[in-house]
């Protein structure tokens, strides 16, 4: 069995995992990326579009930034919809400039994968049965099979950025964690569209028949996702169907239209709060869907993910630079006041944009005063702004 030495083991070629090590690389510290698909399905997987100002300057300021730069649409503004009449917030207005990225994350795994493996970085793909060994001791191990062949890592820390359905949480002993979780009683139903954007900015609806959001990825792709059941089946959704629920839900009284076209690709996506506390054990940190899930309406998943490897980033460097485990003792901490800061956000975006079953008249009644006070008060459309471009780091 081979054993490859590296300072840092990466779990997961997502957003996390990429930008971790490409940050370890410009900090002169060497990693390995193991990731279980092919590379071809993690750059084509269709997940999210929205950047925080702060993700946008990161992947920027450290030279992966060209691309998004030429094709990513910078948004000043989203749209709330209820009452089928459209209310714009001016983000950037209330937040003294700052604004939204519309870029996919299969482009920015694509902009970091390429920057990787141009550098010499070493990420291995479709690796299979990763288990990981003694992170509670200083010399952790990572083994798995690598083209059939029992392979292992021997390093300094493993950082576990395999999403909410990794090994690396799940290696953690139960009694050394705390489990945070809230199950929504609805999903998304999303599609891409081959049809330019019926919107100019990111219009979030409130309909008497539920949740639709209008996104786009590009001037010819158009992102559209509405409320469904947690038991929806596909098949149930022709192309026309899904049209025709999207057109109800964000219709306006001022003669707005929806262009349609041909829809190339469908999915569900369920609606789950998840945070575990801590995110580190020993030698092993969690960062991104592996430590925190939160409900797409705010669009923070990637982006907290983002914040989360900055943090570690900074930790390893102070270690390797200083010998200092002051940044990797209090990164769970620090991570963990900005998680449930997105968490409290992303609740409000659900809980005042969705349909509940057990809502009454009175519910309904609230959600619509909170949109009423959100797009009429100054201080209150502040708030969202400063929230739904990014929040400082600390
Ligand atoms: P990821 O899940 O992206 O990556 C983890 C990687 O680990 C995967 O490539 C996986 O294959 C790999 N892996 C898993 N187990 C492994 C194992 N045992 N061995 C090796 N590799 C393993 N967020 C936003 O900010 N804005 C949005 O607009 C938005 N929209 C979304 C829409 C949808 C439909 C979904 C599902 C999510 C959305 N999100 C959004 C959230 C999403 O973007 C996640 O937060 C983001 O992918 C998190 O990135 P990672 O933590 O890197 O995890
Ligand atoms: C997207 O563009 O995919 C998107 C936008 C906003 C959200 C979630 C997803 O809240």
């Amino acid at each position: 069995m081979s054993t490859i030495r590296t300072q840092v083991a990466i779990v997961g070629a997502g957003p996390a995992g990429l930008m971790l090590s490409h940050l370890l690389h410009l900090q002169g510290i060497d990693s390995i990326v193991l990731e279980a698909r092919t590379r071809k399905y993690v750059q084509d997987r269709v997940r999210a579009g929205v950047l925080e100002q702060g993700t946008v300057d990161l992947l920027t300021a450290t030279g992966v930034g060209d691309r998004l730069k030429k094709q990513g649409l910078i948004h000043q503004g989203i749209e709330f919809r209820f009452n089928r009449r459209r209310h714009r917030i001016p983000l950037s207005e209330l937040t003294g400039g700052r604004a939204i990225t519309i870029y996919g994350q299969n482009e920015i795994v694509k902009d970091l994968t390429d920057a990787r493996l141009s550098a010499g970085g070493k990420i291995l793909f479709e690796v299979q049965e990763v288990r990981l060994a003694d992170f509670e001791g200083s010399a952790p191990r990572i083994h798995f099979r690598n083209d059939g062949q029992a392979a292992e890592i021997a390093c300094d820390f493993v950082a576990g950025c395999d999403g909410f359905h990794g090994v690396c949480r799940p290696s953690i002993p139960k009694h050394a964690v705390r489990e945070f979780e809230r199950i929504y009683p609805f999903a998304w139903l999303g599609i891409l569209a081959q049809v330019p954007p019926s919107v100019d900015e990111v219009t979030y609806c409130r309909s008497e028949r539920g949740f639709a959001l209008h996104s786009m990825r590009s001037p010819e792709l158009t992102r559209l996702y509405l409320q469904c059941s947690t038991t929806e089946d596909l098949k149930h959704w022709p192309d026309a169907r899904i049209w025709d629920e999207l057109y109800m839900r964000l219709a306006t009284d001022d003669g707005w239209s929806l262009k349609q076209g041909p829809i190339i690709q469908k999915g569900i996506t369920e609606m789950r709060c998840y945070v575990v506390e801590p995110m580190s054990c020993g030698t092993l940190f969690l960062a991104g869907d592996a430590a925190h899930i939160v409900p797409p309406t705010g669009a923070k998943g990637l982006n907290l993910a983002i914040a989360d490897v900055m943090v570690l980033g900074r930790a390893l460097h102070e270690f390797y630079s200083s010998g200092s485990r002051h940044l990797l003792d209090t990164y769970s901490d620090t991570c963990l006041r900005r998680v449930w800061k997105v968490q409290r956000f992303s609740w409000w975006m659900t809980s005042t944009l969705h349909r509940f079953d057990q809502e009454n008249a009175f519910d309904w009644r609230r959600q619509l005063a909170e949109l009423d006070y959100v797009t009429s008060s100054r201080a209150a459309a502040q708030s969202l702004a400063e929230n739904y471009v990014g929040l400082p780091f600390d």
